[in-house]
């Protein structure tokens, strides 16, 4: 649970990474940028580091606007065990977490917990974003809130709640009343206005031309590397479709497939059944709404694919309404 006291002690000494997921959103930016600043109100240096790329436009022009820095890790050379690494947005053994040399000592996070760890500090609740947990921490505590980390925070709620429409809780809509008072929102508007590249539209394409429908759960491929927030993007998109309250969306990696779910039926939880689709090939978990995932798939055409992947998750389904 929340308790800055003791995260402030636990990250006093040694050297501070905050470590993001892999291809961080922003909701995982907005996050890491807010405790940097958190732990600088405290004189606690950090350094903010991510695996994968923030090639998003959304990612990227994050950085830009709010002036944050954040490293890549193939950039960090002098990484020891002594180091010592907070994850936000993301915990330790997930697939889309790298496991770096420092030692993990905290974690913030809003998502479920696939896998156990033990960390100094955890502060693990499930809402909208977890841009909504650091916000409380500044306003629990009176910190003041600058213009740049109010605008990134608000603009992480924004986005991880595909603005307010999913898995918002109280604590969300609270903190996005106070970052309102010190945001730019006229540049936040415009942020959300340009979320679509046109490289998108390639991605878009292949998953459209190879979209299957199954009763209410609409499947779709994308054959080539494309970044995680992009086929989350792809996931809303298609069960944005009338027809569709349960969509899968995978892609293909040079190791293995990542794939991203949605559901709008609450009888159908995404995180439980990618979980049980993915067991035996990989993992993969998350939230009611929206989950993700990453596996090996026996190699074959994309007909034998998707026939493959339909059965996974038809079969994960069926375990998951059978336990009720
Ligand atoms: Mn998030």
């Amino acid at each position: 649970m929340k308790d800055l006291k003791k995260l402030i002690e636990i990250a006093s000494d040694g050297r501070i990474f905050i470590q993001t997921h892999n291809y961080p959103d922003p909701d995982a930016i907005a996050s890491a940028f807010g405790l940097q600043k958190l732990l600088e109100h405290y004189g606690i240096k950090s350094t903010i580091c991510y695996d994968g790329t923030a090639e998003k436009l959304s990612a990227l022009t994050m950085l830009s606007n709010f002036g944050i820095e954040m490293v890549a890790i193939s950039d960090i050379t002098d990484m020891c065990e002594t180091d010592k690494i907070i994850t936000v947005d993301a915990q330790k053994y997930n697939s889309n977490l790298t496991d770096l040399i420092g030692e993990e000592i905290a974690c913030i996070d809003h998502h479920p917990t696939i896998f156990d760890c033990e960390y100094g500090y955890r502060d693990v609740r499930i809402v909208g974003a977890c841009a909504s947990l650091i916000t409380e921490y500044f306003i629990d505590n009176h910190i003041p809130l600058e213009r740049s980390v109010a605008s990134a925070l608000l603009y992480g709620i924004k986005m991880d709640t595909a603005d307010f429409s999913r898995g918002v809780t109280h604590l969300d809509v609270q903190m996005y009343g106070k970052l309102f008072l010190h945001a730019d929102n006229d540049l936040l508007d415009r942020m959300k206005i340009n979320t679509l590249e046109f490289a998108d539209l390639k991605a878009y394409g292949s998953a459209i031309e190879s979209i299957s429908v199954f009763e209410n759960v609409g499947y779709a491929f994308i054959p080539f590397e494309c970044p995680d927030a992009l086929i989350a993007m792809i996931s809303d998109f298609i069960l944005a479709l009338d027809v569709i309250e349960f969509s899968v969306v995978y892609a293909k990696r040079n190791d293995g497939y990542k794939f991203s779910v949605r559901s709008e039926l609450p009888e159908y939880h995404a995180g439980k059944i990618i979980q049980y689709a993915l067991q035996d090939i990989g993992s993969g978990g998350g939230h009611a709404r929206m989950a993700g995932g990453f596996a090996k798939l026996p190699s074959g055409d994309d007909a034998y694919l998707s026939h493959e992947v339909h059965n996974l998750f038809e079969a994960a389904i069926q375990r998951y309404v059978n336990e009720g």
